[in-house]
C-alpha cells in the first residue's frame, strides 16, 4: 500500500478528546501522514463544559492554503469535521476543490448536531452552508440528527427501514456518492452503521452500550478514514471503525469522571490488529 498524505480540517478542542486531538493520533497510528488545518481553537469542546474559550481561525485559512499552493502541496484525501464558522465553510469548499490530487478522496463529517439538536453556537445559516459543502463529499458521514438537518426530514428516535431509506435517498439526491450513516438502531440494545454506496444498502449491527457518548463520532470517523486510506473497503472500514468505537466506549464505561470523551488511546492496539488483518 502506497504511503499516503492526507489533510484533516477540524477544531482543536484542547481538552475533551474530540476533533483533532482524536483524528491526528488515530489516522497517524494507521500509518498515514496526517496534515492538519485547525478550524478553531477551544479550551474544551462545547458539549457540557461551561465558559469555554473559542478562537475562530477562519481568517487564517486563505493564507495557509495560499502558502500550500505556492509549495505545490496536494493531498491524497481530505477529511473535514467540526468547522469554525459559516464563512469558513466557503474556504473549506475551495480547499476541497483545489488541494486534492487526481485521485483525492473527500470525506465530510458534518459534525454539527446530535440527539436531535445542533451543537451550541450553530444556526440555520451554518446548516445551509454545511448542506452546500456536503455536495462535494465522496463519502458523507452523518449521524441521524445531522442527516435530518441536512435533508429537512423530521428527527425521530424510533423509526423503521423506510425512514432510514428516505434519509439516504435525500442525501444522495444532494449529490453525495456514498453515505455512511451512524447510530442506526432498529432494535433494543443494538445499534449500527449503514453504508449506502451507489444505491446499495449494507448494515453492520453491533452492541449499543451507552447512550450518546461524547466524541464517539470523531473517533468513528477517524478510524473509518484511517482504514479506508489503508485500502480497506467501505464496508470493512465501517465495521472496523464500529468495533473500535465500541471498545473505546467499553474501556470508558464505569468511570463517571470521564464523561467528556472516550479513552480511545486504550484500544489503539486493537484498531491496529483489525486494520492489519
Ligand atoms: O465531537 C464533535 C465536536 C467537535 N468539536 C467541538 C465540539 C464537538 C461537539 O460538541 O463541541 C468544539
Amino acid at each position: 500500500m502506497a504511503y499516503k498524505r492526507v489533510l484533516t480540517i477540524q477544531d482543536i478542542s484542547c481538552v475533551g478528546q474530540c476533533s483533532l486531538t482524536v483524528a491526528l493520533p488515530i489516522i497517524s497510528a494507521c500509518g498515514v501522514e496526517t496534515a492538519i488545518l485547525p478550524s478553531a481553537v477551544l479550551s474544551t469542546h462545547t458539549g457540557g463544559f461551561k465558559g469555554f474559550t473559542f478562537r475562530d481561525l477562519t481568517d487564517d485559512i486563505p493564507a495557509i492554503a495560499a502558502h500550500w499552493r505556492s509549495e505545490g502541496i496536494k493531498f491524497d484525501a481530505i477529511y473535514t469535521g467540526y468547522l469554525g464558522s459559516t464563512k469558513q465553510i466557503d474556504f473549506v469548499a475551495d480547499i476541497l476543490e483545489t488541494m486534492g490530487n487526481e485521485t483525492c478522496v473527500r470525506v465530510i463529517d458534518p459534525a454539527m448536531a446530535d440527539n436531535g439538536k445542533l451543537y451550541v453556537g450553530f444556526d440555520d445559516a451554518y446548516v445551509a452552508a454545511m448542506r452546500k459543502l456536503c455536495t462535494k463529499a465522496d463519502v458523507l458521514l452523518p449521524n441521524i440528527t445531522e442527516a435530518c438537518f441536512l435533508t429537512g426530514e423530521e428527527f425521530k428516535t424510533e423509526y423503521d427501514r423506510a425512514y432510514i431509506d428516505a434519509l439516504l435517498e435525500k442525501l444522495v439526491a444532494m449529490g453525495v456518492k456514498t453515505v455512511v450513516l451512524t447510530g442506526v438502531s432498529y432494535r433494543k440494545d443494538k445499534t449500527g452503521v449503514v453504508v449506502y454506496d451507489h444505491g446499495v444498502y449494507h448494515y453492520y449491527e453491533h452492541r449499543k452500550i451507552a447512550k450518546g457518548c461524547h466524541g464517539t463520532g470523531d473517533v468513528y470517523a477517524s478510524a473509518f478514514f484511517g482504514a479506508l486510506m489503508l485500502g480497506k473497503s467501505l464496508n470493512d472500514s465501517a465495521r472496523i471503525a464500529a468495533d473500535y468505537t465500541v471498545e473505546c466506549i467499553e474501556n470508558t464505561q464505569g468511570d463517571p469522571t470521564h464523561w467528556y470523551g472516550v479513552k480511545f488511546e486504550t484500544a489503539l492496539a486493537s484498531l491496529m490488529n483489525m486494520i492489519h488483518e
